[in-house]
């Protein structure tokens, strides 16, 4: 099964896209694309269009258009839920130790990574980043 991650801009201004990579590659991931992108607004508008009634739309819309970030499409086993696991909650204060935004996270708006939350999510954010044949088969 495959999924999407981005390493959002602060963890990338942060130089920490390399250790967070790394954490996911220890905790059994495959890397099938990666993409280093600077989100337009309008791209970022559309990736969160699920929130744009949120209070946080606009704010996390400049957030995410304000600097480089790694889109990354990983495959492994559940790979959904077993990536959420490993990134935390969304706010790092109620994240658990060792988890990805317990570590690098500053805020619950800048909080280092995101990953698609269902099966269905998957497929169309993996879709929004990758065509078929950019995710590369694994030797
Ligand atoms: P998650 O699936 O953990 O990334 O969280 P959500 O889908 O609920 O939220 C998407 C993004 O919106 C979060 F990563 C950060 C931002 N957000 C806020 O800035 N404030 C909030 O109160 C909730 C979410």
């Amino acid at each position: 099964m495959i999924t999407l991650a981005i390493i959002k801009p602060d963890a990338v201004g942060a130089g920490k896209a390399g250790k967070i990579l790394a954490q996911l590659e220890s905790a059994g991931f495959k890397i099938r694309a990666a993409r280093l992108v600077k989100l337009t607004t309008a791209q970022a508008e559309a990736f969160y269009a699920v929130h744009r009634e949120r209070p946080f739309y606009r704010s996390l819309v400049a957030f995410m258009t304000s600097g480089p970030a790694l889109a990354v499409a990983l495959q492994r086993d559940d790979a959904v839920a077993r990536l959420r696991d490993v990134i935390g909650a969304t706010d790092p204060a109620e994240a658990k130790p060792g988890t990805v935004r317990k570590l690098y996270a500053e805020s619950k708006e800048r909080n280092a990574i995101h990953a698609s939350d269902a099966p269905e999510t998957a497929a169309r954010e993996v879709a929004f980043f990758f065509p078929e044949r950019e995710l590369h088969e694994l030797a």
